[in-house]
């Protein structure tokens, strides 16, 4: 175009021009037409008398731009710029959207759908421009009817404001099912009247310790007030919410407070204080299933959900073999398959549920023939139970490990906190496709929809879920919102960056993860050499070496930068003028190079990686080491040992509280030549002699980490790598390594 033209096409367009809208999830159809409407702090949202839903979906995008713009909208019947309007013909959760210069109109047939729209035009009214709506036409409904998060809340505990904060988020990103993972092993979180033990005993557990002294108890509950609270919350948001009770397994707590109901033939045990899979599992009594019966009882009470989970994972059978009670009941039943007896199990309490008039989801485990075909499968060791539900005729969830698993890390930069050290990024989350080929039509209609899982065996504050489970929240949104032809990954990030100034306005702890600085800094012969990258590679990283946080006009980084040594560099991504990532800042001194932390190492195997910290008291801050707990061992790759080396290391020590049964027999203990164990240090592989052995001396009292005195690596020509592991005892406590300094 000429600039003539330009000036016309400025001049037509009317007072107001907007930028394309950045919506998240992506609408269906979009269509954008010139000019704007300038939404006033006087305008009004009007809504058909008499219609509680719309009033609803008004009153949301009232609250929701007071929070983003600082509005203070009217809602009401009569006149107003912003209409709320029930139509025909709309998808069940479908909507439209519709602006002109004088305002904006919001249709749809569903209370959902008047939702939805609200929830669009909120995003169309906080965009680049607050206020300023451009003209568009949307139309709009889900791909899938199931977009979902699971919140394991018996690992750790969250608030109920927590899980109301949740709640609101979830509904601007149009997900739908909260599916509340409520007891396990380590705890029973959900206030039972008939059974008092439940949340007296199995609420609270004794934290595992490396030490000998006893932290306080962890625990808590839900009152069913409080569910019922959260409930109706979630229901004025569009949101199911869906409680799992597990069994036969993960079962510990119950049978903690109520013995009789295990099939242990040992003592009775603690609330379990360590992760994995454990051996508790219900027992087959007439008077355990009225148990179960009387808590599902109340749990529908309080849950109105169409949907209840009742677990049925991981229940290895040990118990149910070795126990004369369950033995005797199978054999009266003509069962002598124990995964045969889950599977009746499930249809005693499948049949209840029905009864009750709902039905039953849970794990792809109670897959078996002779499961009734209204149980809907959870599909979590990858999509094969998916693929098999929906060829029996099942209804079917995705959410596969380790995809949709978000105790994953998202990166491996050394922000993260605790979890998996597997990296499930953003993109990973994003580029999930729920849509089988190889089902026929028919068969792809089983397939209900997705949903992520938060579980939080490591996941300890609240801040750090919100971490984990932002922006992939995001992705999973998009995945199970928009059709797949419109997807974008490159667009998605586009329209990540306003939704990460709403997840800031709001105050959630957000990952930057994807946006975040991996940078690399290497000596060289006459200085520093350092490159920054982030994971999207995306946007504009900008840097600057004054001490400054870097501005949209700091330079720009495009190739590694030659630097003195005593630099401070700092970095960041910017999207347009706008910066998405936390600041990385690098004193580019000798000392910060040639130390790393065990997340900036090199775990030697890949077994179960962890990001740990001390399961510790107080309030001293926890160092967070990075290993694998079925072989501690850390590489520190390509040292200069030319002229030989001096390294300093500090460790710490972390509880073995893994249930992994027969496996541990697989971890190296037992090889250490005195009472604490050593630090054994190899040059170039990790088997053989080592180079250095340094005796290890107890941790002080009080004390999570120490810094050990340092070695000498023997000179070698050229560079090597320096493999560190630890020589222990026993298998709890385990040593591991929390930073490593390699210096001539
Ligand atoms: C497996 S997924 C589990 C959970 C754990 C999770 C940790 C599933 C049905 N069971 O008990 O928390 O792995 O990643």
């Amino acid at each position: 175009m000429t600039r003539k033209l330009l000036f016309l096409a400025a001049l037509l367009s009317g007072p107001a021009t907007a930028s394309p809208p950045k919506l998240l999830p992506l609408p269906s159809h979009v269509t954008e037409h010139r000019g704007a409407f300038r939404l006033s702090p006087s305008e009004a949202i009007r809504v058909p008398p008499r219609d509680q839903g719309a009033a609803s979906a008004a009153r949301y995008l009232a609250t929701l731009l007071r929070s983003s713009n600082g509005l203070d909208l009217k809602v009401r019947q009569g006149s107003g710029a912003i209409r709320f309007v029930r139509a025909r013909g709309f998808a069940p959760e479908g909507y439209a959207v519709a602006s002109d210069p004088h305002g904006l109109t919001v249709s749809a047939s569903s209370d959902a759908g008047l939702l939805y729209g609200a929830v669009t035009a909120w995003q169309l009214a906080s965009g680049d421009e607050p206020n300023v709506i451009p003209v568009v036409a949307i139309r709009d409904a889900p791909r899938f009817r199931w977009r979902g998060l699971m919140l394991d809340s018996a690992r750790h505990f969250q608030s109920p404001a927590f899980v109301k904060s949740m709640i609101d988020w979830m509904a601007w990103h149009k997900l739908n099912v909260l599916h509340w993972h409520l007891t396990d092993d380590q705890g029973w979180r959900l206030e039972i009247k008939k059974y008092p033990r439940l949340t007296s005993v199995a609420a609270e557990r004794v934290p595992a310790t490396a030490g000998a002294r006893k932290p306080p108890v962890y625990g808590g509950f839900y009152t069913q007030a409080e569910v019922r609270d959260i409930v109706a919350y979630a229901k004025s948001r569009h949101i199911q919410v869906i409680p799992e009770i597990d069994m036969p397994g993960h079962a510990q707590a119950t049978v903690a407070a109520y013995p009789k109901l295990g099939s242990m033939t040992g003592p009775t045990p603690p609330v379990s204080s360590s992760w994995g899979v454990h051996t508790y599992l219900f027992n087959i009594e007439p008077a355990t299933f009225r148990f179960l019966e009387d808590v599902l009882d109340e749990v529908m009470a309080v849950f109105p959900s169409q949907y209840i989970h009742v677990g049925g994972d991981e229940a290895v059978k040990d118990q149910w073999k070795s126990s004369p009670l369950v033995q005797a009941r199978a054999r009266a039943l003509g069962i002598t398959d124990p995964e045969a007896l889950q599977v009746w199990f499930t249809q005693q309490i499948g049949r209840y549920l029905v009864q009750h008039g709902r039905r039953l989801v849970g794990w792809d485990e109670i897959l078996q023939p002779g499961l009734s075909s209204d149980a809907i499968v959870m599909s979590w060791r990858g999509a094969t139970g998916a693929h098999s539900a929906a060829i029996a005729g099942n209804d079917t969830v995705l959410s596969p490990w380790p995809t949709l698993y978000f105790d994953n890390r998202q990166s491996a930069l050394a922000s993260e906190p605790p979890g998996r050290t597997r990296v499930i990024s953003l993109e990973d989350v994003y580029r999930f496709e729920p849509r089988d080929p190889t089902l026929s039509e028919a068969q792809q209609k089983h397939v209900l929809g997705l949903q992520a899982n938060i579980w939080t065996e490591h996941i300890r504050t609240e801040d750090r879920v919100e971490w984990m489970t932002l922006p992939r929240a995001a992705a999973v949104a998009e995945v199970g919102w928009t059709k797949p032809e419109r997807k974008d990954w490159k667009g998605f990030l586009q329209r990540l960056a306003p939704t990460m100034a709403r997840y800031r306005a709001l105050g959630l702890h957000y990952a930057d993860s994807v946006f975040a600085i991996d940078g690399r800094v290497f000596v060289e012969a006459d200085g520093v050499r350092a490159s920054l990258a982030n994971q999207a590679s995306f946007g504009a990283i900008r840097y600057t070496t004054d001490g400054h946080d870097p501005a949209p006009q700091s330079p720009q980084y495009s190739q590694p930068l030659k630097l003195p040594l005593g630099t401070e560099l700092r970095a960041a991504t910017f999207a347009d003028s706008e910066r998405v990532s936390s600041v990385w800042r690098r004193k580019l001194d000798a000392d910060s190079i040639a130390r790393r932390s065990s997340r900036e190492l090199h775990l030697c195997t890949d077994g179960v990686g962890l990001l740990l910290e001390p399961d510790a008291f107080g309030t001293a801050p926890r160092p967070l080491m990075a290993l694998d707990i079925m072989n501690p061992c850390w590489i520190y790759r390509g040292v200069d040992l030319t002229q030989g080396a001096r390294l300093t290391a500090a460790a710490g020590k972390l509880p073995f509280n893994f249930e992994i049964g027969a496996d541990a027999q697989k971890i190296r203990v037992g090889d250490a030549r005195t009472a604490e164990g050593e630090l054994e240090v190899r040059i170039d592989g990790c088997e053989g002699e080592p180079a250095v052995v340094q005796p290890l001396a107890p941790l002080p009292d009080n004390a999570l980490v120490m810094t050990l005195p340092a070695v000498t690596l023997p000179a070698r020509p050229g560079r090597h790598d320096v493999c560190l592991r630890f020589a222990r005892p026993r298998l709890d406590p385990m040593w591991a390594l929390d930073w490593v300094e390699i210096r001539q």
